[in-house]
């Protein structure tokens, strides 16, 4: 078997570009799916934090943004969608894990939103994944057993500053803010000032195959 093609982050880019510009949606994903993204070219954009995952701006237009995420081991996200937008996924460094929810449907006027866990599956360099839109609502996490750092670049097309939370513990979901820990290699001062990625309690939902039903201010 060939081996994949290493391809810089600027390379991708500008690939990206090319390829979004001209509505090539599964060509993005093939591409992703067939090159490996070279882990020096991240240099700039590699920052951790101790307590939660980091969102680390690199590129941005109308069109699309492209992200770096660090993941501490066990870091992970919270359930959330991305508002109808197109995502990619693509890991440069160690091993992340991928829950899709179907929803089972949503009552207007109880203001719930049911939903079933899906299989996971794991992401590792070489192998992308694309949030299905059909079914946007994700749990991104670094699994400890690993026990490495994780490394993903995100493609959001368009960009996106906020999406919908299902925090299962609260049994709540709301809209959030979402911000960046550096843009362009500068660190934030959210960053700085240690704050948090959004404007919620920090997520501890256990994963889980039963059905599950959610509080939601907002049809999903
Ligand atoms: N969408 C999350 C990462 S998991 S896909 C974020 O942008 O923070
Ligand atoms: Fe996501």
């Amino acid at each position: 078997m060939n081996e994949p093609e290493c391809i810089s982050l600027n390379d991708l880019i500008d690939t990206t570009r090319a390829l979004l510009e001209s509505n090539r949606i599964e060509a993005l994903t093939h591409l992703l799916n067939a090159v490996h993204i070279e882990p020096e070219s991240l240099a700039p954009y590699r920052h951790f934090h101790d307590a939660h995952y980091t969102r680390n701006l690199v590129f941005k237009n109308d069109l699309f943004e492209l992200l770096v995420l660090c993941w501490g081991i066990g870091h992970r996200s919270w359930i959330h969608n991305h508002r109808g937008q197109h995502c990619w996924m693509a890991v440069v460094e160690g091993t992340l894990a991928v829950q899709n929810y179907k929803r089972l449907g949503c009552d207007q006027q109880k203001r719930t939103v049911q939903l079933q866990s899906l299989p996971h599956f794991l992401i590792s360099p070489g192998s992308a994944a694309k949030v299905d839109p059909d079914e946007p609502v994700h749990l991104v996490w670094n699994p400890p057993e690993f026990d490495r750092l994780a490394v993903s670049v995100h493609v959001y097309s368009r960009p996106f500053d906020a999406c919908v939370v299902y925090d299962v513990e609260s049994g709540l979901c709301r809209d959030t803010t979402l911000h960046y820990t550096s843009e362009y290699g500068q660190l934030t001062n959210r960053h700085r000032a240690g704050g948090r990625l959004a404007d919620l309690p920090a997520c501890t939902c256990q994963l889980s195959t039963e059905e599950r039903d959610i509080h939601c201010g907002i049809a999903p």
